[in-house]
């Protein structure tokens, strides 16, 4: 047997709003595209599966500053802001994660899902991660990751953060290494 670790990759939230343009843009949330569909063609060429996350939020829900959270109305349900970014690969093998639909801000993509159960079904091991953005969605998905007992190799190049607070998105990679997580 080999004794290569069982991997998974973990697109995060790379839909419009996330990107220039969006409702909530990521600054130069759109150059994780590139890195991210190469690693999307390397997992599944060798036959790793391949999760892509997505905030899918009803038109009112206490995320939204207007219902009393943080956060401008973005990636609500069947809009195109909620849609993949255009240019990110889309492969029938790819399945989708969706979140954030109820009143909490669930910025996991294993939190209210059934991701951690999926990959264990698997046999998974070990989870690759990047996407939008840095200091939110993914932080809280690597963290979730390694306390449900993965690997997780956090991809810095594939990642980029929003920075409310300048300094978020260095604070954000501090924590996933502090978490157990090893940046690449
Ligand atoms: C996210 C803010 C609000 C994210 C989602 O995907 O990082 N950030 N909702
Ligand atoms: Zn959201």
């Amino acid at each position: 047997m080999s004794n290569e670790k069982k991997r998974a990759l973990i697109v995060v939230d790379v839909q419009n709003d996330f990107c220039p343009g969006g409702a909530l843009a990521v600054p130069r949330g759109d150059e994780v595209v590139a890195p991210l569909n190469n690693l999307i063609e390397e997992f599944l060429s060798r036959g790793e599966p391949v999760y892509k996350s997505r905030d899918w939020h009803p038109q009112r829900t206490k995320h939204f500053a207007a219902y009393g959270g943080t956060w401008p109305v973005h990636c609500v349900q069947g809009t195109q802001g909620a849609e993949f970014h255009p240019e990110l690969s889309d492969d029938p093998r790819i399945e989708t994660i969706s979140k954030g639909m109820g009143d909490e801000d669930n910025y996991s993509a294993f939190d209210g899902t059934d991701l951690a159960k999926r990959l264990r079904e698997q046999a998974i091991e070990e989870v690759w991660v990047g996407g939008l953005a840095t200091d939110y969605c993914v932080k809280n998905t690597v963290l979730d990751a390694l306390k449900e007992g993965f690997k997780v190799k956090a991809v810095e190049e594939a990642m980029r953060a929003v920075e409310l607070q300048p300094g978020d998105n260095e604070r954000a990679i501090e924590e996933m290494k502090r978490g157990g997580a090893e940046i690449v």
